[in-house]
């Protein structure tokens, strides 16, 4: 059972294609779309653990310009090829000898059969000399995931990869308890609605510090996203949680691999693990 009904594509496509055939691999987009790249900061370490990938317009358009494109007759095509340019460019702009981690976000709507549609990213990251062990893959609950077997499947497939998995939004909309405790993800995403001005509110403390206890129970690493404030980033810190990404680090740029800026990192430590 898929997410999409793929019958409907499938005839509305009207070509016959085989229940892999949604990719159709090579095939062009209708639109150009590139990737900007944000650093993934380690706290403890005081290093750059690695970068998310994320969809952005070719002349800097945010990412919402871009995904309003994708319809039903493109969002196999358009997840392959995102995955496809994430490596590709990843890997060109990577110093020499790199071991940070590449984060990609995926919709596990446009995932039909795991080990199929991944065929066309590990050939990517083989092309590019590009370690598979270092990719991530973030998904995130939406409005349509109504499959939860799906996904669990997707997940333990891409585990048996090498890839990790993160749960993206952790505590925004959907993205939640339940999902976490049937997928057990390597890492959640805290969503930045939850981390706010956390500094300045007891209330925010006090869940996060549940979600962190929780979480070692389960094994699960937490990441905090969308700080921006050096008060927010203290915060986390002082909660035990050493991922971190946000505006206060750098801000999702394309073209280059983002440094962060050495002061905000840990005394003596290079800005760049990767490097
Ligand atoms: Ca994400």
């Amino acid at each position: 059972m898929t997410l999409i009904d793929h019958r409907a594509f499938e005839s509305s496509a009207g070509r016959g294609w085989n229940k892999c055939g949604g990719c159709r691999e090579g095939q062009a987009l209708p639109f150009a779309f590139t990737m900007a790249f944000q650093p993934i900061v380690d706290l403890t370490h005081g290093t750059i653990w690695g970068y998310e990938a994320l969809v952005r317009g070719e002349a800097g358009e945010p990412a919402r310009a871009i995904l309003d494109q994708v319809d039903a007759a493109t969002i196999y095509a358009f997840d392959q090829a995102c995955r496809i340019r994430a490596i590709e460019l990843f890997a060109a702009l990577s110093p020499p000898g790199s071991t940070a981690m590449l984060s990609i976000n995926f919709k596990p709507n446009a995932v039909y059969e795991p080990a199929a549609c991944i065929r066309a990213t590990l050939e990517a990251a083989k092309r590019s000399g590009f370690d598979r062990t270092r990719l991530m893959f973030e998904f995130t609950e939406d409005e349509r995931m109504q499959d939860v077997a799906h996904v669990r499947r997707i997940v333990e497939a891409y585990r048996s990869f090498g890839f990790m998995t993160a749960l993206d939004d952790f505590g925004a909309g959907y993205a939640g308890l339940s999902l976490l405790s049937d997928m057990t993800p390597d890492l959640i995403k805290l969503d930045m609605s939850l981390l706010r001005g956390i500094d300045a509110s007891p209330a925010r403390q006090a869940i996060v510090r549940s979600i962190v206890a929780m979480t070692r129970e389960l094994g699960v690493a937490c990441l905090a996203e969308g700080l921006e404030t050096a008060a927010e980033v203290e915060t986390i810190r002082t909660l035990g949680i050493a991922l971190v990404q946000g505006f206060y680090f750098a801000a999702p740029v394309t073209g280059m691999l983002p440094p962060v800026s050495v002061g905000l990192l840990a005394d003596g430590a290079t800005q760049d693990a990767a490097g």
